[in-house]
């Protein structure tokens, strides 16, 4: 286990006004911040981040989301940090996402659920790595 976990506020979010409360909420949760920048994705680079997703019926739409606005992604350490941050989160689709989490109190929609976080150790190194060259990282 390596402890650290990839997230993304996503655009929804940022213009929605909620990164600096997402930003404050996983803080005090305990995680430190192990890389952070704000960006804006390419539709390329969007593409590339989801391609797992690329045969389903809404990666276009995944792909057009993501790249419509800027994001804040970042690296965050905590103590079995990808299971506990997927529980912080919530559900994929907010209307199944239990009270007290990130998606439940800022998402907007399945599509548009203001924030992501990795789905296994592997990948969040995959993304972060994805994301931040070795000198962004702390
Ligand atoms: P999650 O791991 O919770 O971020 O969810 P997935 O990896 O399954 O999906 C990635 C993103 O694709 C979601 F955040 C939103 C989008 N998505 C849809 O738009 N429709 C779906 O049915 C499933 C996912």
């Amino acid at each position: 286990m390596t402890n650290r976990t990839f997230t993304m506020i996503k655009p929804d979010a940022m213009k929605n006004g909620h990164a600096g409360a997402i930003l404050d909420r996983i803080i005090k949760e305990g995680y430190k911040v192990k890389a952070l920048k704000m960006l804006k994705l390419s539709a390329e680079k969007a593409g590339e981040f989801y391609a797992v997703h690329k045969e389903r019926p809404f990666y276009g739409e995944l792909v057009d989301f993501m790249s419509s606005g800027p994001i804040i992604a970042a690296i965050l350490e905590k103590e079995n940090a990808v299971a506990a941050f997927r529980e912080l989160i919530g559900a994929t689709n907010p209307a199944q996402a239990a009270e007290g989490t990130i998606r439940k109190q800022f998402a907007t929609s399945l599509g548009e659920n203001a924030i992501h976080g990795s789905d296994s150790d592997e990948n969040a190194k995959i993304e972060g790595d994805f994301m931040f060259s070795g000198l962004e990282q702390i």
